[in-house]
């Protein structure tokens, strides 16, 4: 069988990980419409015909400012020193601005692509944008750089992800697996029960709260057929603490209800969630932290 390590690499809510959980078969990566939802690297492994794809979804590639958004940035540029092949992610919709050439531009100046490591360019989110007017932006990324194949597919729908595994393949070499079966990321239950419970604190609020909120689980019991999962919330300020929590904990519970019952979907059990909100102020700055919370 072929196997090799491919990493995805774009702007912030581009689809990267929309693609990685198409290619597992399974949500492993939140994903979110508001931008730098992942915050660390995740592997996920594609088992197909041809053998296994080992993807790394990493964090949207941005200007950093904080030291969390530094952590990013530095996780997602990482990811190409463990990659037999790039893929670099656009949106179909968008014609290349200055991030993009930025983007472009840290991607290929890499120590390890001046070696030689293919780049595929992967134009995103085809099913929503007119095949005629898509042409024009086509081509301004395809001038971008010298890419060593560009598909343009659809994440979400799956339009055109076989041609896209199909070529990759085309560039892995046979080895044996280096995966059991069964496995399909390297995330414990805790990192994915604390990715839940951001994703759905995402979806609850809006503007710039998403960048505020992070969560850690303090613990996860297995009981049987129970698990009891205890998680801090952790926001900046205390206005953001009194939105979490929302009109008489409203939003608490609906952002509660979402991820037990994703969680309990999830791990075939049932789940007991407690959600505790804490104000921490400057936690992305907090180096300790932001290690504890796997950034
Ligand atoms: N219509 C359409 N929407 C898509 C497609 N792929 C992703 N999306 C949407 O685009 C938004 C961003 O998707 P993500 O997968 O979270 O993007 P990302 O690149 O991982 O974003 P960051 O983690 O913030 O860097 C979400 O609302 C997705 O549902 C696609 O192929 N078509
Ligand atoms: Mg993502």
């Amino acid at each position: 069988m072929k196997s090799g390590t491919v990493a995805i690499l774009g702007r912030p809510n581009v689809g990267k990980s929309t693609l990685v959980n198409t290619l597992v078969n399974q949500k492993i990566a939140i994903v979110s419409n508001t931008p730098q939802t992942t915050r660390s690297r995740i592997l996920g492994v594609a088992h197909c015909p041809q053998g296994q794809l080992a993807l790394l979804d990493t964090p949207g590639l941005h200007k950093p400012w904080t030291r969390l958004n530094k952590r990013m940035v530095r996780a997602a540029l990482g990811a190409v020193d463990d990659a037999d092949i790039l893929a670099v992610m656009v949106d179909s919709s968008r014609r290349p601005d200055a991030s993009d050439r930025f983007v472009v531009e840290q991607i290929f100046s890499t120590p390890r692509r001046r070696d030689g490591l293919p780049v595929f360019l992967l134009v995103n989110k085809i099913d929503v944008v007119n095949k005629v007017k898509m042409l024009p932006g086509l081509e301004a990324y395809q001038a971008l750089a010298p890419w060593t194949e560009i598909v343009p597919l659809s994440a979400q729908t799956g339009l055109n992800v076989d041609r896209v595994t199909a070529l990759m393949f085309d560039r892995l070499e046979e080895r044996d697996a280096a995966f059991d079966d069964d496995f399909v990321t390297d995330q414990p239950w805790r990192q994915l029960a604390a990715e839940i419970i951001r994703e759905k604190i995402i979806d609850a609020t809006t503007a710039e709260l998403p960048y505020a909120v992070a969560v850690q689980v303090d613990a996860f019991q297995e009981e049987g057929r129970l698990v009891r999962i205890a998680a801090s919330i952790f926001v900046e300020r205390h206005g953001q603490k009194t939105i979490v929590i929302g009109k008489a904990g409203s939003r608490l519970r609906e952002i509660g209800t979402a991820a037990r019952l994703e969680l309990s979907q999830a791990l075939a059990r049932k789940v007991f969630l407690h959600l505790h909100v804490k104000v921490k102020s400057a936690w992305c700055e907090d180096d300790r932290l932001l290690a504890e919370l796997g950034y």
